[in-house]
């Protein structure tokens, strides 16, 4: 098989500016949206609870936890990008992490994340 050229996406959690606490009780999460946490309303193969944990939304099947085990920020969807200078909010874009797995940077709003980029030929 020919390897194919591709970005290599390395993301470092932080553990300055998080503003989520862990989640250690998905199943609280799931049952508080009204879901059974093994259920799976969305079809998508993960269960409410796994789901509720990931913060990947039940009702959605093409929103998933992602592989590498990242939680999806709360405020992914309300991140408003100002610009690519110092000190402003990127805008959101998508790499492939080390997991071969499609990710995006505004789903990591209020965390610390460094990019290393390499490339593979
Ligand atoms: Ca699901
Ligand atoms: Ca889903």
């Amino acid at each position: 098989m020919k390897p194919r050229s591709l970005l290599h996406l390395a993301v470092l959690l932080g553990t300055v500016a998080c503003a989520q606490k862990a989640d250690t009780d998905a199943d609280a999460d799931a049952e508080a949206g009204g879901l059974d946490p093994l259920g799976d309303e969305d079809g998508d193969g993960y269960s409410n609870g796994e789901e509720a944990d990931a913060n990947s939304d039940p009702l959605d099947a093409s929103d998933v936890p992602y592989i590498g085990g990242w939680r999806k920020g709360d405020c992914r969807d309300d991140v408003a990008p100002t610009g690519d200078g110092v000190g402003q909010v990127a805008g959101d874009f998508a790499l492939l992490d080390q997991f071969g797995e499609t990710v995006h940077l505004h789903d990591f709003c209020d965390r610390t994340v460094m990019l290393e980029f390499s490339g593979f030929t």
